[in-house]
């Protein structure tokens, strides 16, 4: 294969054993068959005779995999703007032209990766800015949906703070993200979460009451408890459970996405990553997996500027997220995460790419985090209250949305003041109720892993029975025991 990919490798091996018949005749029978004649032919002969495990399970996804990617063939188009040059230096994945001038690749940029926005701060329309055009109905939910998250965080916060539930995470100048993505997306994409992505479930039907569940742990949310508050997850919402170690999604992503393409399902997978994340092994391993086999995943990093204290300045020296993508072989683009209608138009024509072509696509988005990491995180401490202050007026991606609904004619004050009143209701009477609601008993802390639970496992429900039973001050009350 990989002679028959590189023209002039292939001629010299040819001269070099035209005396040896054998090896032509391999030779030849292998550019016949990409994949060599061997395998292929032995991979098909074992499929028809299923054998035992795991080489029944692997023979037809060894078919299935070749029929599947062309990255050979990528690979050639990729480079074909060297091809005809003879002099070129014809090596495994295209030809690389020579220069007799030593040129470092500086580490600086000319001028940075500009951002993608179609809204100015007043929610105008910037001239000659060229955007997906959307429904007055889908513009209204999602501003409802932008609302609706923000009643949330201030509302979930001050739970916490009352020591209701016991950690929160907000969105707050991240709303625009979640929810104008979730809005170009088809709700059979499945989504893999870092965990400031809330609103992506909200816009995908999971009530407030579902949130709130889960926020307190009780028998109604879908974890059983099981998981810290923001840990949101449903199979029916295709919303995989967030999970607290930092970018583990992102191979997970690659993969899901690869099998989707081999079941030619018209659908992708989106993984939502943060600035921070991308300094993880696994952010690495998931875009050159995805880029390498061609998968539909498109990668949304969230650059907010932040990982908790630490500053992107002591993160990363490239231009962001967005100049990785390249690096990887991955279509990019940055874009204006507080502008609602350039988040929506990059993620739609993202997603576009994706199905149509088969390919991962990276979107970084710029918005900064104006909340506190998390509730267990004073912000104040490392940066300074005018910066916060001013993306939360003066850049805030909800108002910037409403200027222009209401600039459409689709929005007014009275609308407003009335989905206010409307959704902090929903919201605190959700509260209410989560907290009124009985815990999941006891037993399912320890269900549901193991069809029989092992001696250690019953070993420990019986040592948190007696703990209970001898502290029964230190536990909630109305726990089904
Ligand atoms: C593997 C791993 N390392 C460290 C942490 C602790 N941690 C939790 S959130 C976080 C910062 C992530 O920042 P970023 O990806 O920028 O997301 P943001 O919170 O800004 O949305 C860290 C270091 C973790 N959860 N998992
Ligand atoms: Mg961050």
């Amino acid at each position: 294969m990989w002679s028959a990919r590189s023209k002039a490798i292939g001629d010299y091996v040819k001269r070099c054993v035209c005396s040896n018949g054998r090896f032509m005749a391999g030779l030849v029978d292998h550019r016949s068959n990409p994949f060599g004649s061997s395998l292929a032919s032995g991979v098909a002969e074992t499929s028809r005779h299923a054998l035992p495990f795991p080489c029944n399970m692997a023979a037809p996804f060894l078919v299935r995999r070749f029929e599947s990617t062309l990255a050979g063939k990528q690979l050639e188009l990729l480079h074909a703007g060297d091809a005809d040059d003879d002099q070129a230096l014809d090596f495994p994945g295209g030809k690389v032209t020579y220069t007799p001038e030593m040129k470092f690749i500086w580490e600086n940029y000319v001028k940075r990766v500009p951002c993608y926005r179609v809204l100015d701060e007043n929610g105008d329309q910037i001239m000659g800015s060229n955007f997906k055009e959307m429904s007055k109905e889908v513009a209204l939910k999602m501003y409802n949906d932008m609302v609706t998250l923000q009643f949330m965080d201030t509302i979930f916060y001050e739970a916490q703070r009352q020591g209701r539930i016991s950690f929160y995470m907000t969105t707050i100048g991240e709303e625009a993200i979640n929810i104008a993505s979730a809005a170009a997306l088809n709700d059979d994409d499945l989504v893999l979460p870092q965990y400031r992505e809330p609103g992506v479930l909200l816009w995908r039907g999971f009530t407030l009451q579902d949130f709130a569940n889960q926020c307190f742990g009780n028998k109604d949310d879908g974890g059983k408890g099981r998981q810290m508050p923001v840990h949101y997850g449903s199979k029916k919402h295709n919303y995989l459970t967030v999970s607290s170690p930092i970018a583990t999604q992102l191979p997970q992503a690659a993969g899901i996405a690869y099998s989707l393409k081999m079941d030619k399902q018209d659908a992708c997978v989106v993984a939502f990553i943060g600035d921070g994340g991308t300094s993880e092994g696994d952010f690495h391993a998931g875009l050159n997996f995805a880029a390498v086999m061609e998968a539909p995943v498109i990668f949304i990093c969230r650059n907010n500027g932040w990982a908790i204290s630490t500053h992107i300045s002591e993160q990363f020296r490239s231009d962001g997220i967005v100049v990785k993508g390249q690096a990887y072989g991955i279509r990019s683009i940055r874009v204006d995460g507080s502008d609602a209608l350039a988040v929506y138009t990059a993620i739609h024509t993202a997603r576009e790419m994706a199905v149509s072509e088969q390919r991962p696509v990276l979107v970084e988005t710029l918005a900064y985090r104006i909340g506190h990491h998390s509730t267990s995180d004073d912000s104040t401490k490392y940066r300074p209250l005018d910066e916060i202050e001013y993306w939360k007026m003066a850049r805030n991606p909800v108002n910037r949305f409403r200027g222009w609904i209401e600039k459409k004619g689709w929005w007014s004050e009275k609308e407003e003041s009335e989905l206010r009143i409307s959704i902090k209701k929903q919201v605190l009477q959700a509260i209410q109720v989560a907290e009124r609601t009985e815990k999941p008993p006891i037993a399912e802390l320890f269900s549901d892993v193991y069809d029989q639970p092992p001696d250690n496992l019953r070993e420990q429900e019986t040592e948190l029975r007696e703990t209970i039973n001898k502290y029964p001050q230190d536990y909630p009350s109305g726990f089904p025991f």
